[in-house]
């Protein structure tokens, strides 16, 4: 179909796992994006239903709850609550925002499966599944991990291997172990419901390869073609699973048993239209049967499977459901060279970033579009967050939007100017302006919201340049009506850059308006000229942007550093305990509280510091390999612990009379044994 021939649009965006606070991967991946297009929708007043909502149910959850030793029901109620603010603040405005364990879902989602187990969509089968003798269950999706039968990736789960996308059942794994104990799984029976996915692999092929092998993006096309085409086809995949968390299977046999996480988060979005149309009183089917409805799924890479195999698999088999008509997944955001992960807090977390960025959701929003992981994984670093805040939003956007507004007060006590016959130059630059919105359109329709952001960009340059070249500043002098034309074209151009960055960058667009004292414009209004009215008054000017300064952004890269070094530390093996001793060993040894008087490098060695150590039994040489962790400085009058009756070694000619006692953690890192308050020298130690 056309773009123009949809009466309307059902957009969604991935159900974040309810298991964690969000981050710029997050945004990056599924929510700007839908936003961007929503906005943009809205703008050119088509009827949009903007729903998504917390996934609470699945293996991520209830580990999370294990691992807090709390409910899965306390996980959830923390994080949909942060992710609900988060999403808000940051402006991703979605019609509605609901939640998996809502009994609205619970009811569609199991009422779904009823209806497809009634049309016998189902092959009832009695299997071996993997099982945990030690935790005493059955190991689904994330709690059992292996190497990926497709990929060779080490850490694919039960159900997917999140590198290659592949949508895999426990046994694929080769050399699975269980998340739980750590142990290899046992086989044992137990009964679950498939979906024989290979059945609907001809109508996927028709439909994906062929139907949209045009408009979709060749990421997902690929990976798509890739099952699809795959020598063993589609297999039959469990629809349910052995947990107590999540929506009960609604079979009078299938008690302990639910539906597979990613059978019911898709429906999901349905179950969130539905809520969404009840409090507006409003008719939910249309957005979800209607033939004229354009449904765009946003997600990341790694749900491609169940967007466009499972979920259309399920819709078509319901029959009346509508189809999507583009499924635009973006690939991975790495943060500073590294893939982003929450379990090593290799993350800009969204609530800290305004904690330490606060008002900047715009400066966010624009960088994670300029360097959106369209078609292949992206990088996030900080210098480049403020390289594109100080070099493009301050001296492009807000430097060109500043100057109209900052001169018309100077020069027009803040009243738009009367505008006088207009040069060539002028026309041209109106002219150019009347194209901008179409070409942002052009782009924002294909999903292409790099380029689109781009585009706009240049927009800014065009007025940006604009004043630069006629200089209202030097002109004013000389000729006050031709500068009065000037400021009316720039304003203009600035009231039009209102409406064509509110997509992007919406809480500037609305300062901007506001500044300009407009009222609410739409895409149509957009590219026109005179959009402010001769004489209207305008606020004073506000910098929409301001400059980021390197500390700002050293603070943000020695957080992550100091993450890095936590993980190595964390991750570092500790070392083995040694033999077990006799308490008589132990009171042989003689340790005391001593200080260090004097230290020295050791010429001709790195590693040794030369020490004279007050013991309380008199004055002791002690040569210490620590000239890599300390400097002789830093430990000159410093309490240290020594075992004084060590027998004198001699190094380098001297006699090293005791050793200074240091822990040495994971990461070989040094650190001396203070006493924590000062003590009398010799204090002995036991
Ligand atoms: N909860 C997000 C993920 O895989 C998953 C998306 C569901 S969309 C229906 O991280
Ligand atoms: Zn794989």
């Amino acid at each position: 179909m056309s773009e123009k021939s949809f009466k309307r649009y059902t957009v969604t965006s991935a159900l974040p796992y309810a298991n964690g606070p969000l981050h710029i991967g997050h945004l990056a991946g599924c929510y700007i994006p839908s936003d961007i297009y929503v906005r943009y929708l809205r703008s050119r007043e088509r009827d949009v239903a903007y729903v998504c909502g917390s996934d609470e149910h699945g293996v991520a959850i209830t580990i999370k709850a294990k691992n807090e030793g709390i409910t899965p029901q306390a996980v959830v109620d923390r994080y949909h609550e942060l992710m609900k603010d988060s999403f808000k603040t940051f402006g991703i405005s979605f019609d509605h925002y609901s939640r998996t364990s809502a009994p609205i879902h619970h009811e569609t989602a199991a009422g779904l499966f009823k209806e497809l187990y009634d049309k016998g969509e189902f092959i009832e089968q009695v299997t071996e599944q993997y099982y945990d003798k030690e935790a005493g269950q059955f190991l689904a999706d994330r709690y059992i991990e292996g190497t990926c039968p497709k990929c060779g990736y080490e850490h694919a789960y039960g159900d997917q291997c999140e590198k290659c996308g592949s949508s895999l059942s426990p046994t694929d794994l080769i050399n699975p172990k269980s998340k739980l104990s750590g142990n290899s799984p046992v086989l044992k029976e137990t009964k679950h419901w498939f979906m024989d996915l290979g059945r609907y692999t001809a109508f996927l092929k028709k439909w994906i390869l062929e139907d949209h092998k045009d408009d979709w993006k060749n990421n997902v096309l690929g990976q798509c073609r890739s099952w699809l085409e795959a020598g063993d086809g589609l297999q039959p995949r469990s629809m349910t699973r052995d947990m107590d968390w999540g929506i009960p299977v609604p079979l009078p046999e299938a008690e302990g048993k639910v539906l597979y996480v990613w059978f019911d988060a898709p429906i999901g979005y349905i179950s969130s239209t539905k809520e969404w149309a009840q409090e507006k009183g409003i008719d939910w089917e249309p957005y979800w049967k209607d033939k004229d409805t354009k449904l765009v799924h946003f997600i990341g890479k790694d749900n491609i499977v169940f967007h466009c195999i499972t979920f259309p698999a399920i819709l078509k088999n319901l029959g009346d459901f509508i189809l999507p008509e583009n499924v635009p997944a973006n690939e991975f955001l790495n943060l500073e060279g590294d893939k982003i992960s929450t379990s090593r807090n290799w993350a800009v977390w969204l609530h800290e970033y305004l904690e330490e960025f606060p008002g900047k959701q715009d400066v966010l929003r624009y960088v994670l579009t300029a360097n959106a992981p369209e078609t292949k994984d992206n990088d996030f670093t900080w210098k480049d967050f403020q390289t594109r805040n100080n070099s493009e939003l301050v001296a492009i956007y807000g430097n060109f939007v500043n100057r109209a507004v900052v001169l018309t007060h100077k020069f027009f006590e803040g009243k738009v100017p009367e505008r006088g016959i207009l040069s060539p130059y002028d026309l041209e630059v109106l002219e150019e302006m009347a194209d901008f919105p179409e070409k942002i359109a052009q782009s924002l329709e294909r999903f292409r919201f790099r380029e689109a952001l781009g585009i706009m960009m240049d927009f800014a340059r065009l007025g940006n340049k604009y004043l630069a070249d006629t200089e209202p500043w030097k002109v004013i002098k000389t000729n006050p009506d031709r500068t009065a034309t000037i400021l009316n074209l720039a304003l203009n151009i600035a009231a039009n850059l209102s409406i064509v960055s509110a997509p992007f960058l919406p809480f500037t667009a609305i300062k901007l308006k506001e500044t300009l004292g407009l009222g609410p414009l739409l895409w149509k209004d957009a590219g026109k000229d005179q959009l402010l009215i001769t004489g209207s008054e305008i606020a004073s000017a506000t910098l929409l942007f301001d400059k980021i300064e390197d500390e700002a952004v050293e603070i943000q890269v020695n957080k992550l550093l100091a993450s890095k070094k936590q993980n190595e530390l964390s991750n570092a093996q500790i070392a083995p305990m040694k033999d077990i001793i006799t308490y008589d060993d132990f009171a042989k040894l003689d340790m005391r509280i001593v200080t260090i008087l004097e230290a020295e490098k050791m010429k001709k060695s790195k590693k040794l510091l030369k020490l004279t150590v007050d013991t309380g039994l008199g004055n002791r040489t002690v040569l210490s390999g620590i000239a890599e962790h300390f400097s002789p400085e830093e430990l000159i009058g410093k309490q240290v612990t020594m075992l004084v009756n060590l027998a004198p070694r001699k190094m380098m000619g001297i006699d090293s009379e005791g050793m200074i006692l240091m822990a040495e953690d994971a990461a070989g890192k040094l650190k001396l044994l203070h006493p924590h308050e000062p003590s009398n020298q010799g204090s002995t130690i036991s």
